[in-house]
């Protein structure tokens, strides 16, 4: 199977439609175009490619999963700007570009990445599914967001710098800070496509472990990788002494837990057939050997 060229695929219908809805959206407004900016400069859109594919192997059309894909796209968007921001990583370098406080000022930044959470939440209640999916979606979506999840992730990573962490700790920073946003995108993905409960948790669960495979993934190049390919400032983590399983583990243990993790991930998927299932598997494999 051509991953890539499936992953490519989902990421062009994404990168279109976010543009339309962009267009639409438009205000002659310095926030806007600092909102604008930070979703526009890239990224490899993996979380709402993964919506799709969970909406894919749930039974749906790709396209269903739009709105729940840029909604999702919008809070990473918006995690990604208050991370950069000097109370936090201080950071100069995002997606290649400078980072929103960077480019607009810091009032600015915090501004855009609030609008970019209430715009969230508009999408997902004006999209075209029926009103108890999205009472779901926006119940989950600040589930995974709130005082179990992101927010509270972040805090705990921030909280853990410089300090000597145990791997536990470690393993439930990268599951608050990453992979409940990832469990949303596989959920999110289903429960626009179907009503199987079953189904749903199974996807759930292979994304809370993907996730968990893709924090790592982003510790180790965080360290093997360089500023130019990541389009990111490489090397932080051990300048800030951030707890990572890098840390912990050392290069090769920190791989040999990522393939962990991914393994968990395939076995999450064990008994659902069908093709949308055999690309997740693949793209899980995938993500184990991505460079950037
Ligand atoms: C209030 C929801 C909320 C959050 C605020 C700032 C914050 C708390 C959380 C940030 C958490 C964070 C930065 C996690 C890192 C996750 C991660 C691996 C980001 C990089 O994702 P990629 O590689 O980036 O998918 P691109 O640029 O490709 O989209």
């Amino acid at each position: 199977m051509d991953i890539s060229g499936v992953i490519t695929a989902r990421k062009a219908l994404f990168d279109e439609y976010l543009d339309r809805y962009l267009g639409e959206a438009r205000t002659a407004s310095g926030i806007f175009e600092a909102f604008a900016y930070s979703l526009q400069a890239g990224g490899k859109r993996i979380r709402p490619v993964l919506a799709m594919l969970a909406c894919e192997a749930a039974g749906g059309g790709a396209a269903h999963a739009l709105p729940a894909g840029l909604a999702v796209e919008m809070i990473h968007t918006f995690s990604l700007i208050h991370d950069d921001l000097p109370a936090l990583d201080n950071d100069d370098l995002r997606r290649g570009r400078p980072t929103c406080h960077r480019r607009f000022g810091e009032a600015t930044a915090i501004l855009a990445g609030d609008a970019l959470i209430f715009q969230a939440l508009s999408v997902l209640c004006a999209a075209p599914y029926p009103a108890q999916v999205k009472v779901d979606l926006c119940t989950f979506l600040a589930e995974v967001c709130g005082t179990n999840g992101l927010v509270q992730g972040e805090h705990e990573d921030v909280m853990a710098e410089g300090r000597d962490v145990p791997l536990d700790t470690i393993e439930g920073i990268y599951g608050r800070k990453t992979s409940r946003l990832f469990e949303f995108c596989l959920y999110a993905g289903a429960r626009v496509a179907c009503e199987d409960a079953a189904l749903t948790r199974a996807l759930a669960l292979y994304g809370t472990h993907l996730g968990h495979a893709f924090q790592a993934i982003d510790d180790i190049l965080d360290v093997t990788s360089d500023s130019r390919t990541l389009g990111k400032s490489a090397g932080k983590d051990i300048a800030q002494s951030k707890a990572t399983v890098v840390k912990v583990l050392g290069l090769d243990g920190a791989r040999s837990w990522a393939q962990n993790a991914t393994d968990r991930a395939v076995q999450a998927l064990d008994g659902i057939g069908g093709q949308g299932t055999h690309t997740l598997r693949e793209i899980a494999r995938w993500m184990l050997e991505r460079a950037m």
